[in-house]
């Protein structure tokens, strides 16, 4: 049985990656006003990820008979006025979400919870692969987008994406 603390904290990451979903559609939604429709793809793509990612911590409270609570989800509010703000504003949610994670991780072993701690085993690695990403996406534009058809290039490699449901099976 999950304590009341967990309980609490997994429903708060529900709501935390349905917000990243909303977040990066929003970035999508950015990035598709600026013609950079590769980008937007990569950044739709990544909605579909963190709405799994929700969907599983869902699955996973409701397999424990834990109560799920459904909160609003935030407004977007980011605003940016170019795509490096984009890519910059991606890589610091990611960091904020591996904290997230990992407190979740740290209660769950203190709790000695560790149905839990290994559900997130999971979570851990795959914050590991989107910091990654992330920095690499950065990296990649710094490097190869500074000109128009570096830039193009880099938009259609992005662009070609394709979405890869989550290897994790509860
Ligand atoms: Fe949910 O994977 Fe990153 O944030």
């Amino acid at each position: 049985m999950l304590s009341k603390k967990t309980t609490k904290m997994l429903n708060e990451q529900v709501n935390k990656e349905l917000f990243s979903a909303y977040l990066y559609l929003d970035f999508s939604n950015y990035l598709n006003t600026i013609g950079l429709l590769g980008y937007a793809h990569w950044y739709r793509i990544q909605a579909q990820e963190e709405r799994d990612h929700a969907l599983l911590i869902y699955d996973y409270l409701h397999m424990n008979n834990a109560d799920v609570v459904l909160e609003a989800i935030a407004k977007p509010d980011f605003k940016a006025s170019k795509l490096m703000d984009v890519l910059k504003e991606g890589l610091k949610h990611e960091e904020y979400i591996t904290a997230s994670i990992h407190d979740i991780y740290a209660a769950a072993h203190g709790e000695k919870d560790y149905r839990t701690v290994q559900f997130l085993d999971w979570f851990v690695k795959e914050q590991g692969e989107e910091e990654a990403n992330a920095h690499e996406l950065i990296q990649k534009t710094e490097t190869f987008g500074t000109d128009a058809k570096g830039l193009y290039m880099l938009d259609n490699e992005l662009g070609a994406r394709v979405y890869a449901p989550p290897s994790l099976v509860l």
